[in-house]
């Protein structure tokens, strides 16, 4: 069968998951908060990744389906945290296509209702690319989610051409400096093919990129999470550029809900 079939009955028979990946606050080094991945776990496929299945979804018309899905699984863990005793801040992803539903905002209205979630426990990221799509109809749509009370985050921050006087006028609380970025912060360690020189230059480069981001987002009083953090030298070099969270595979990949519990409370 295609995969958009597969997917079309997936969320009804409950193969959809989602892991959970930390943000880590760069002052304390603590959690702050996770980032919710879907997974897909298909009887046919074994295990997909939504860099694949997202895309299908959102082609052929299942990025509905799947995105109320992980909103309100989203929303269900965080209040099986709360009872546990932890208040995790959680971050959701929200297709741009998501973005055009009429009832988006009732749709995550009633699910903070339904788990008696706090507005602000909860953190939408967009992508930049989505946010500058339509400008108009997404910043009424941006500003009528955060008027539940909850935060925005303007996800893969870098690969789009938002203009900054556009960004100012939406209602983002967080911005996240895409992985591409951090990973030229030290490509000498991993780039053989390029001279010495050459890496240098792509470093500083970078350096000088991520520098700007995070002054204008303090600016504008984004905090700014560095996405993709692997080395202690990269996490290093974004401490002294002030960076406020790290999320990468250097503190944890995304985890289940029963072993992101228990990494947190190792964390204390
Ligand atoms: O977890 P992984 O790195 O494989 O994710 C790949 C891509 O899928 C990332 O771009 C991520 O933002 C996206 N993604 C993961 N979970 C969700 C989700 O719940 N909704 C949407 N729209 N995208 C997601
Ligand atoms: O597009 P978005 O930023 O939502 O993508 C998040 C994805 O990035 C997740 O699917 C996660 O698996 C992946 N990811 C998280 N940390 C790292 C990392 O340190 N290195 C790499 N290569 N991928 C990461
Ligand atoms: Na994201
Ligand atoms: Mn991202």
């Amino acid at each position: 069968m295609a995969l958009q079939s597969e997917l079309r009955v997936a969320v009804e028979r409950g193969e959809l998951m989602l892991h959970y990946q930390p943000k880590i606050d760069a002052r304390t080094g603590k959690i702050r908060g996770v980032e919710a991945l879907v997974r897909w776990n298909s009887p046919t496929r074994g295990m997909v990744s939504p860099g694949k299945f997202i895309p299908v979804a959102e082609r052929f018309g299942i990025i509905i389906d799947v995105g109320n899905w992980v909103i309100n699984e989203a929303c269900r863990q965080t209040r099986e945290w709360m009872t546990q005793g932890m208040r995790l801040k959680v971050a959701i992803n929200l297709s741009v296509f998501q973005l055009r539903m009429d009832n988006l905002v009732d749709y995550i209205d009633a699910a903070m209702k339904r788990y008696e979630i706090e507005p602000s426990l909860l953190i939408f990221e967009v992508t930049e690319s989505a946010a500058m799509e339509d400008p108009k109809a997404t910043r009424g749509k941006l500003k009528a989610i955060k008027r539940l009370g909850v935060s925005l985050s303007i996800d893969d921050f870098g690969t789009g051409y938002s203009s900054l006087s556009y960004l100012r006028q939406l209602p983002f609380q967080q911005l996240k400096v895409d992985r591409s970025f951090v990973i030229e912060l030290d490509r000498d360690q991993r780039d053989e093919v390029s001279s010495f020189e050459e890496n240098q230059k792509q470093n500083n480069d970078a350096l000088a990129i991520v520098d700007a981001i995070v002054r204008l987002s303090h600016a504008l009083n984004y905090r700014v999470v560095a996405e993709g953090v692997e080395t202690e030298r990269q996490k290093e070099i974004l401490m002294g550029l002030n960076v406020d969270e790290f999320q990468g595979f250097l503190f944890s990949k995304p985890l289940s809900p029963a072993m992101l519990a228990l990494w947190a409370m190792g964390e204390d």
